[in-house]
């Protein structure tokens, strides 16, 4: 791929994956963002900035084909700061990209946009979203905006509802959640590359036989996960979230429990 993908987060964890897999893959203009600079390689383009920064980040986005957006907080925090960073800055992104006209954004959602649904439920890409936290929502909110770009101003979007990527998984949940560094790089390609994309929610697993999710649609556009959690012993991985009694009820784990002030029963 010679046209120009921006890459957001790009000093973070999976931002940071991704802005060197994408290379590796044989994207040739890549250009990285995010507030710091961090782990960026000497040959790699990077600019610093701020999302909540429209002036900016519209300067930024100028002639970019395609937005790889994985720049917000990835966990729960406040609302001010969620608010702030998440929403705002995701709205901010997609100005930008509508008044540069950019052709694709792939959106990292998380699996906290559906983290209340239980786990005896099966979802697909037409679940109802249910976010566990001001972050889930802000994923949540994501999805929504990315489908409202998509209709009205015809930028097209993927969003990957992304369970828990990690080098491997470290937690029982995870069996169930896990994504590879490389599948999640798969589904990324496949975002900014098939040509019948408008805008489609998929969910962001491996090939995990203890799933909660229908990836059908994935699939549908090709997505073939090379790695599978099952090959993990799930006996050694920690057992941590068996402390909590509330968060083995739901897809989102830990993040239904904080600060839970509800009836469970309710949220059936
Ligand atoms: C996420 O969305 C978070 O960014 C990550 O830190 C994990 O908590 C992951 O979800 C998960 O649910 O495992």
């Amino acid at each position: 791929m010679n046209k120009k993908v921006l890459v957001t987060g790009a000093s973070g964890h999976l931002g940071g994956v991704l802005f060197r897999s994408l290379a590796n893959l044989g994207y040739k203009n890549l250009v990285g963002t995010d507030l710091k600079k961090k782990n960026i390689g000497k040959n790699q383009k990077f600019i610093l900035a701020n999302l909540k920064n429209l002036k900016a980040i519209t300067k930024m986005s100028k002639g970019v084909h395609a937005i790889v957006h994985f720049g917000a907080i990835p966990i729960e925090d406040t609302q001010p700061n969620i608010l702030q960073n998440n929403i705002i800055g995701t709205y901010n992104l997609f100005e930008a990209a509508r008044i540069n006209k950019v052709k694709r954004i792939i959106f990292a959602s998380s699996n906290h946009a559906i983290g209340f649904h239980r786990r005896t439920t099966k979802l697909n890409e037409f679940s109802n979203q249910r976010p566990d936290s001001h972050y889930g929502l802000s994923k949540a909110f994501g999805e929504e905006l990315s489908r409202f770009y998509a209709d009205k101003f015809n930028i097209k979007s993927m969003c990957i509802r992304i369970g828990s990527c990690l080098k491997v998984p470290q937690d029982r949940r995870h069996v169930s959640t896990w994504i590879s560094y490389d599948d999640l790089t798969q589904l990324v390609d496949i975002g900014i590359k098939h040509k019948a994309i408008h805008h489609v929610i998929v969910y962001g697993a491996s090939k995990n036989k203890k799933s909660w999710w229908n990836n059908s649609r994935a699939y549908q556009l090709g997505y073939k996960p090379k790695d599978s959690s099952d090959k993990f012993d799930i006996h050694l991985l920690s057992k941590n979230e068996h402390k909590n009694k509330m968060a083995l009820l739901f897809q989102g784990g830990v993040f239904t429990s904080a600060n839970f002030k509800g009836d469970i029963k309710n949220i059936k």
